[in-house]
Parts: structure tokens; C-alpha cells; sequence
């Protein structure tokens, strides 16, 4: 009887000391775990996907799938740059219309999708770089109307972060034009006045959300959804503008294009 009693005394303080051994180490791989998300359609474009994420470490699979993108000008492959977006004071989420069209000119662009869905952490680029510094580079975007775009990638701390916070957003950026209001159509980048708005706003968001591993819902959510300005997060969008206007001549001829058309 006294053994025991000091056994079940002691089991508690054991299992404990356990918990806290194993929970040191594995801070490195806090975002394990595999993830997806069914994408919004941000800007009434039509546009249709998802994404699934399998995350080991700084490693991830991943697979996005899209139809209904904003196709070509005249004959180029519009590119759509991919993103996952992640911050922590950001709502974790996808910006909706009307409630995130800041200046009311009918879409949402990827300035006012900000306090949303957080500035860009990991690029789901076509081969090489896959840190925000790739976030405009057009030549390895996934393009046309439709893609499925699968690979596997390094993800940056902040992401591997986003995800495990229940932070992380998926986004596929460019719009046709075409499909605009006039004043959206006609209006300039609000990050790089050489550029359209439509090469740069959101067409596709999803929140990813981790899938239970033992079919239980973890009951994660995103962190208080407030949108409380834009303060804070336009550097990495100042970046995105000036990448895509100095990637090469691509971005200068599509611009061409799209002045050429309206
Ligand atoms: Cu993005």
C-alpha cells in the first residue's frame, strides 16, 4: 500500500517533467502537421482553388490548385505571384468586399488586404527562391487562367510561425482589368504608380487551417479580427510593388499591354 502511494505521487511529477523536456526541442518543428484551405474569391473575378500544405520542419509540400484567373494580355501568360501571408497583429484571415475597400473603388487591393492577412512570408515560387525576396518575380509564377502548382519548399520562420499561430493566409495575386470598375481599371498601383492595381491586388485568399491528425478539430482560430488601418505593413508591399516593376522586362510589358488595352 505505501509503495503504491508513492508510485501514484510520483507519476504526475514524472509525466510533468516529460512534457516539459519534449515541448523545449520541439519548438522547431511547432508548424508540423498538414494544412489546406478552400480559396475565396477575393475581387468577384470568378476565380476558383485551394491549397494543401504538408509541413515537416522548415520543409513543406506544397500543392495550389486555380482556375479562373485572369488569363493572358494578348498573347502573355498573366503571372500570378503566390504568397503565404502572415502577421501577428493581422486578423489571420481574407479580406471581404465591401467591409476591406478602404477607398470604395470596388476591389480590394493588396494594400487594404493588409490588416487581413499580413505581409508576405514564404513565396510559392516555380523553382529557386522561395523567401519573400522572390515575392514579384514574375519569371518563376505560376501563370494563365488555370495552374496546379506543386512543390516542395523551404518555409521561412515567419510562416512556419503563421501556421503554427493560425495565422497563415494563402494568396494568389493579378486581376484582369477587363473586369473592373472604370476607376479601378484606370487606376495605378498604389505601391508603384508605374504599375496597374490589377497586376498587384488579390484574385484567390484561403486561411489555412491545420488538419486534426487524430480527426478532432483543434478549435484553433485566428487571433482578434480587427482591421484597424494599414499601419505598419506597406514596406513588404512598397517591395512588392518595386520588384514586379524591376522584373525585367516582363512586368514593363504587361503594364504596356494593359495601358495599350484601356
Ligand atoms: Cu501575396
Amino acid at each position: 500500500m505505501k509503495m503504491l502511494k508513492k508510485t501514484m505521487l510520483l507519476a504526475p511529477a514524472v509525466a510533468l517533467g516529460l512534457t516539459a523536456m519534449a515541448g523545449a526541442p520541439a519548438m522547431a518543428d511547432q508548424a508540423d502537421g498538414s494544412y489546406s484551405t478552400t480559396f475565396q474569391d477575393i475581387n468577384n473575378t470568378g476565380a476558383s482553388g485551394g491549397a494543401w500544405i504538408d509541413v515537416t520542419g522548415s520543409e513543406a509540400h506544397v500543392t495550389v490548385e486555380a482556375a479562373g484567373l485572369a488569363e493572358t494580355f494578348n498573347d502573355a501568360p498573366f503571372p500570378h505571384v503566390q504568397h503565404i501571408h502572415s502577421a501577428a497583429d493581422a486578423a489571420g484571415e481574407c479580406p471581404t468586399l465591401p467591409t476591406n475597400d478602404d477607398n470604395g473603388d470596388g476591389i480590394i487591393d493588396t494594400v487594404e488586404g493588409l490588416p487581413s492577412y499580413g505581409e508576405i512570408v514564404t513565396t510559392f515560387s516555380t523553382s529557386g527562391d522561395t523567401s519573400p525576396a522572390a515575392a514579384t518575380d514574375i519569371t518563376v509564377a505560376p501563370s494563365g487562367s488555370s495552374f496546379t502548382y506543386e512543390r516542395s519548399i523551404e518555409l521561412s520562420a515567419a510562416a512556419q510561425d503563421g501556421l503554427a499561430t493560425g495565422q497563415a493566409v494563402v494568396v494568389v495575386h493579378g486581376i484582369d482589368p477587363a473586369g473592373l470598375s472604370e476607376e479601378a481599371a484606370s487606376a495605378k498601383s498604389n505601391l508603384v504608380p508605374e504599375l496597374p492595381l490589377a497586376a498587384t491586388a488579390p484574385a484567390l485568399c484561403g486561411a489555412l487551417e491545420m488538419q486534426p491528425a487524430g480527426g478532432a478539430d483543434t478549435g484553433v482560430t485566428a487571433a482578434a479580427a480587427t482591421n484597424g488601418g494599414n499601419g505598419g505593413s506597406e514596406v513588404g508591399m512598397i517591395a512588392l510593388g518595386g520588384g514586379l516593376l524591376a522584373a525585367a522586362g516582363g512586368a514593363y510589358a504587361l503594364r504596356r499591354r494593359m495601358n495599350a488595352n484601356s
